[in-house]
């Protein structure tokens, strides 16, 4: 049980009219999301795959920035029932937002907007593909979440958020950043997602793999014995995005890596929680696209390499 206060009452403040959200992941960071959303009032409720179904599920015990404890009542669906969706929030690893998506094919009515908030690239092209008549939005999000048991989260860093079209049908739900604004205090909408993509993937290529392998903090980064490494991520990082059409230098990028370890000191890493649990880490779509984009450019990229393979190997 988390410290902190605790309300035992089961919280469910719902505003019926507005649509509701079913989301597709509910891991340490869908969890949160699932609760900010339901604290605020929006509609959420969380697709489950079968094997959860006989699991007792009271609802999620939430512990907020401020330490706050709370039980939220939370409505489930099942993936292979899963009845009418409005909007669709998947928040499953990189790894597993295909196979996670594929039994809704077919059942997903067109035009329902998908929102993909995961970490790496080169996934929501394969959503596009399908599921060719809904409008698909790819996110960036910077909270930092953990999972401390069954339906046990806690919100450990208030981060940044913004949704943006991946395709032509994407441009008409810019809304849906205002609804996720309501939630979590701020989500801006930028047509220019894959900019914003690129750039966390770079923070991601910096952060987590060598939290992972060293077992720091994200915070630990800003030592002097990282410094040399970091700066070597982010030219590679900078040389590939800039023959992807994403003008940056790598102080820049640097910079960029550098405020969001000072930001999240004290959380461990995704990268970190994946492999100290021992599930499968985000690093194919992570340093892994990275390395597809390389080759394709022709350009070396033998710190990341390094990365990616010592990744790799400690699974
Ligand atoms: O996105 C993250 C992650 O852990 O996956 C960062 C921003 C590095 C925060 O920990």
């Amino acid at each position: 049980m988390p410290s902190g206060l605790r309300d035992n009452n089961l919280k469910n403040s719902r505003h019926p009219s507005s649509p509701h959200w079913s989301l597709l992941g509910c891991g340490a960071l869908g969890g949160v999301f699932a609760s900010l959303l339901t604290q605020s009032g929006q509609p959420t409720r969380v697709l489950l795959s079968e094997r959860h179904r006989a699991t007792l599920h009271p609802g999620i015990d939430f512990t907020s920035l401020e330490g706050h404890t709370q039980l939220l009542a939370i409505e489930r669906g099942f993936i292979d029932k899963p009845g009418t969706i409005q909007r669709l929030l998947v928040m499953t690893k990189a790894g597993q937002v295909v196979s996670a998506l594929t039994p809704l094919v077919g059942k997903l009515a067109a035009g329902v907007p998908i929102v993909l908030l995961h970490n790496g690239m080169g996934i929501a092209e394969q959503v596009v593909q399908l599921f060719p008549h809904n409008p698909v939005i790819a996110g960036v999000t910077s909270h930092g979440a953990m999972q401390n048991g069954h339906f046990v989260f806690r919100h450990t860093g208030k981060g940044e958020t913004w949704l943006g079209p991946i395709n032509e049908a994407a441009k008409a739900h810019s809304a849906l950043a205002d609804q996720l604004a309501t939630a979590l205090g701020q989500a801006g909408w930028d047509e220019q997602i894959l900019t914003r993509q690129w750039q966390k993937l770079a923070i991601n290529c910096a952060i987590n793999p060598l939290t992972a392998l060293y077992k720091l903090k994200n915070g630990e980064l800003a030592g002097p014995r990282f410094a040399d490494v970091l700066q070597q991520i982010c030219v590679e990082v900078a040389d590939v995005m800039q023959a992807e059409g994403q003008p940056t230098g790598s102080d820049e990028l640097l910079r960029r890596v550098m405020t969001v370890v000072e930001l999240t000191a004290d959380n461990y890493s995704s990268m970190y929680q994946d492999m100290e649990q021992g599930r499968e880490t985000e690093i194919e779509a992570i340093t892994g696209f990275l390395l597809g984009k390389a080759a394709a450019h022709g350009i070396a990229v033998p710190v990341n390499q390094g990365l990616y393979q010592a990744v790799k190997e400690k699974r």
